[in-house]
């Protein structure tokens, strides 16, 4: 079954690479000078155009193996989101773009969820400030904006730990929008408050409980608070760990039971479909949480440190998100070299300083990776983040690179852009801030984030505009690279 999911996924992404290149070329045609030529354009000639759009975009982005730097690798906004843009998934009100590319159906009526569309995405049961440094992240999957309805007389879905006692509930009326998040905090000892979410807002939580869950034990949501009826049938979703006895909290045989350290650590769902492995190439096979039901393939562990708990050693950092975050819009965000004249391994694209700076996590230099984003939401964007799904980092081993995301500054680059070879002109590369808390003295690593902070409620990213941004990485080990990001936004 799992396989077979799996085939008919790489069957979609295979296809669906067509159809983001599709979004590409009318994004490109859009230009008012290529308008009338694409008026006039037979539906042949389309295709040919199409066709040819694909090879180049292909050839951009399929990058050259050198080893003179003592690095190579591929680094793109996540390929996954084509995936998603076949799924033809509404989008939803509260992040919903005028003339939306994302936007399929509307008016969902509310009914109550099921298994699988309101799901656990991100969660740890302690932290730096000690067990009570708690919070549990939810997911609508749904591929709608979803209105929570209680399956039964009771106030919403309910998010209980294995002992059968809720710890929060998120109110019936809620609209949780389409790849959107709620989170629910321990308010004796959540830490993360401050980390930053959507314009002006933090990741508090949208709603709190004072009640610790102990290490390693299971967590469930179920469409109901109405705590009798905390059974299968009424539950969306669950996560536990080997060690949690009751069957109804976990899925499968449950995440590997972890050494209680008080770190700043979270299990997140694999967004990229490697599992949060440093050692396997190749695209993303995704760009949404995994949920196969079964916890210990969907969720990754990562803490600021790469610590060794009992569940995998990686670094990264928890990511809380809450209703007001910004959501993965892959899909109406093309992503291209900066300067597509120039091969994606060289300057102005990708520039190699071998600067050692063991202060700043690279001790080996940086690796400074350039793109452009063009918004094609159909709307203004006042916030615009990027999220690491995958990247080689600590403990990469020998002959594979450990990098660590950093903040970076604006740069000034001369770029040839096209028509190539006819001439060039100079751009501003906006820099990317790591977004702390959590602390990353370390470097940022899986689920961090790093934020596009010219792009706001003031100045916000007009829909046909772009904006060059440059990710700045550490080099602590050199070797071979990947780096991909997903693309959050609001409206
Ligand atoms: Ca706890
Ligand atoms: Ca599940
Ligand atoms: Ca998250």
């Amino acid at each position: 079954m799992f396989g077979k999911e799996l085939r008919v996924r790489n069957q979609l992404f295979v296809i669906c690479i067509g159809l983001l290149i599709l979004s590409l070329a009318i994004s490109a045609s859009a230009k008012p000078r290529k308008k009338s030529k694409k008026q006039k354009e037979t539906a042949a000639q389309k295709e040919a155009r199409i066709r040819r759009a694909n090879a180049e975009r292909a050839s951009l982005l399929r990058l050259s193996i050198q080893r003179s730097d003592g690095l190579d690798g591929s680094f793109t906004a996540n390929t996954g989101r084509s995936a998603v843009r076949a799924s033809s998934a509404p989008s939803s009100g509260m992040v919903q773009f005028v003339g939306d590319p994302e936007l399929a159906a509307r008016g969902i009526a509310p009914a109550t969820a099921s298994a699988g569309q309101i799901i656990i995405s991100e969660f740890r049961v302690r932290g730096p400030n000690g067990a009570n440094d708690e919070f549990i992240e939810l997911y609508n999957a749904s591929g709608a904006d979803h209105t929570v309805a209680d399956s039964g007389a009771g106030t919403g879905y309910a998010v209980a730990a294995s002992n059968g006692v809720a710890r929060c509930v998120i109110p019936n009326g809620t609209v949780i929008p389409n790849k959107g998040h709620y989170l629910c905090v321990n308010s004796v000892g959540y830490s993360l408050a401050s980390y930053p979410a959507g314009n002006g807002t933090t990741a508090t939580g949208d709603a709190t409980y004072t009640t610790d869950i102990p290490d390693n034990a299971g967590i469930a949501i179920f469409n109901t608070s109405i705590a009798a009826n905390f059974t299968l049938p009424n539950r969306l979703d669950a996560v536990g760990s080997t060690s949690e006895a009751n069957t109804l909290y976990k899925e499968g045989t449950g995440y590997p039971a972890l050494v209680p350290f008080s770190i700043d650590y979270a299990f997140y769902r694999d967004t990229c479909g490697k599992a949060g492995s440093i050692t396997t190439f190749g695209a993303c096979s995704r760009d949404t949480p995994k949920d196969t039901d079964n916890n210990a393939a969907d969720f990754v562990f990562v803490d600021t440190n790469g610590t060794s708990a009992g569940a995998g050693q990686r670094l990264g950092a928890p990511g809380p998100q809450n209703l007001s975050s910004p959501i993965q819009r892959n899909a109406s965000v093309a992503a291209d070299l900066l300067d597509i004249c120039a091969a994606a391994s060289s300057p102005p694209n990708r520039v190699r300083d071998f600067t050692s700076d063991p202060a700043n996590n690279s001790t080996f230099g940086t690796l400074d990776v350039r793109l452009t984003f063009t918004n094609n939401t159909g709307g203004n964007v006042t916030r615009m983040r990027f999220n690491v799904v995958d990247v080689t980092t600590f403990p990469a081993p020998s002959g594979i690179a450990d990098l660590r995301p950093r903040t970076s500054t604006a740069v000034v680059v001369t770029v040839d852009r096209p028509p190539c070879g006819s001439g060039t002109s100079n751009v501003t590369v906006q820099g990317t801030t790591l977004e702390q808390p959590p602390s990353q003295p370390n470097g940022g690593g899986f689920n961090s984030t790093l934020s596009a902070g010219t792009v706001t409620l003031a100045t916000p990213l007009a829909n046909g505009a772009s904006l060059d941004s440059r990710f700045l990485l550490g080099i602590q080990q050199t070797g071979t690279f990947k780096f991909y990001l997903n693309v959050e936004l609001l409206p």
